[in-house]
């Protein structure tokens, strides 16, 4: 047998004069007798190759018969332009090995939702998925090369914690050794401990929410980007968060042409995306879902319909600044200049897609904090380690968190959440 190559490498340079040798798993196959063309996947692509009786020893002729739908093979042959293959090239194959049998595969063409999700484990290893998976990849690439240039450092930030960033509502709780803990919501409050000696941090950890809404935007475990930065007011943290949404889009749109195309994504808006994008107060989305007929009391967090109202027209993202304190968390900043408000902001994708970022400057004034949780009966004592950081040489920050399957499901253009991710935990899925 000869070097293996990538499939995509054969329509790269396809040279009919040589042999190459391919190695996959057969995605379709039909045979007629003494044909059969079976259409051959890898991680890079598919191509088709056409197996004729004759041309190749009995055994592997046969091993070409057999090799049922996700069984793998090796195939050795010659390229040859077929304007009916998928690509407009095949393989002639010489050699053909069964090298790892299928038994009949459960997915078959239009299976419920419900189907792909029980066997997950294999429809993975669809051409969406593999597409999915790979412009993930190059989003949380893009981000990081963005990261490097920008001097910030990564850091690694626990998942067990006896800390509720975000509120009690959604904390997973746990058995710590007999005593209450719970898995991470946000790596916040530790980036915040370390801008201390870093000034400039970055992490990707999973993020844990018991979120009891079937949405197609939640999921009770996701990756979580987050960013603290020392010495950085709310204004630079919306200009950061610009130029890191706007580098993941670029370097998608560098590298993965080929995978959006095959998700039908219509890139035209992705192109549009760049900085500065549009900041809009809180009060003035409120006054702009009632002139579109919305009933919504001031003083709410925003839902999806109303987000989606707000974006569905845009290209570019849109931040909202200025939320009403009672619907935010208690360690933001207090905006002197409208001080019912926090300095914060969301990030909303456009074309309706929603919130993808929530950050904001964080309060330094200690007695302020203390005031917050005190109202909100939280035991002062879990926290005490966070109110040192305001003892001890405190500074103006402020810091971000981005939710990669957010970006990516908006990236994507796909409707749920659970397809950017291989395997999707929701309220109502553990398994597989
Ligand atoms: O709750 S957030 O809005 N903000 C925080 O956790 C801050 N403590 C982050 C920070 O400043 N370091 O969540 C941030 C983002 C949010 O905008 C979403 O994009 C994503 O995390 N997120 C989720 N993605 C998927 N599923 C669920 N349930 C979810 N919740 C938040």
């Amino acid at each position: 047998m000869c070097k293996p190559v990538p499939i995509s490498e054969v329509f790269n340079q396809p040279d009919t004069d040589r042999d190459v040798c391919i190695r996959g798993w057969v995605y379709r196959t039909r045979s007629s007798g003494s044909i059969v063309f079976s259409i051959i996947r890898d991680a890079s692509g598919i191509i088709q190759v056409t197996v004729k009786k004759g041309l190749l020893p009995e055994a592997d002729f046969d091993a070409a018969v057999t090799a049922s739908i996700e069984s793998s093979v090796m195939v050795v042959g010659k390229i040859a332009e077929d304007k009916r293959a998928p690509g407009g090239f095949e393989i002639r194959a010489s050699k053909f090995k069964l090298i790892g049998p299928a038994d009949p595969f459960p997915i078959t063409e239009y299976q419920s939702e419900e189907l792909l999700l029980d066997k997950r484990h294999l429809w993975i290893r669809s051409r969406e998925q593999n597409a999915i998976m790979k412009i993930k990849a190059t989003a949380l690439e893009g981000a990081r090369e963005w990261l490097k240039e920008n001097d910030f450092v990564e850091v690694t930030p626990p998942i067990f914690t006896t800390n509720a960033c975000e509120g009690g509502v959604t904390l997973f709780k746990l058995d710590y050794f007999g005593r209450e803990a719970y898995l991470s919501q946000s790596a916040q409050m530790y980036l915040e401990a370390l801008i201390f000696s870093l000034e400039r941090v970055w992490s990707l950890t999973p993020s844990f929410r018991a979120e009891k809404s079937r949405t197609p935007r939640h999921l009770t475990e996701y990756w979580h980007l987050e960013l603290e930065e020392a010495w950085v007011e709310n204004d630079e943290n919306m200009r950061i968060q610009e130029d890191l949404v706007t580098a993941m889009v670029e370097k998608v749109l560098r590298k993965r042409r080929a995978e959006l195309e095959l998700l039908k994504r219509d890139i035209e808006p992705l192109k549009a995306v760049s900085p500065p994008f549009k900041r809009m107060k809180y009060s003035e989305v409120i006054s702009l879902l009632r002139s579109k007929g919305f009933d919504i009391a001031y003083g709410c967090d925003l839902g999806a319909p109303e987000e989606r109202a707000v974006t569905a027209n845009e290209y570019v993202p849109i931040f909202i600044t200025n939320y009403p304190k009672e619907c935010k968390a208690f360690y933001m900043k207090e905006d002197p200049e409208d001080p019912k408000t926090y300095k914060c902001a969301d990030l909303l994708a456009p074309e309706g897609y929603g919130e993808i970022i929530g950050g904001s400057e964080r309060e330094t004034d200690i007695n302020k904090l203390i005031e917050r949780l005190d109202a909100l009966s939280i035991p002062r004592e879990n926290y005490e380690w966070y109110l040192d950081l305001r003892r001890f040489g405190s500074v103006p920050h402020s810091g971000f968190g981005l939710g990669v399957e957010r970006v990516v499901r908006w990236i994507c253009g796909v409707e749920h959440i659970r397809e950017v991710t291989p395997f999707p935990r929701t309220v109502a899925r553990i398994y597989p």
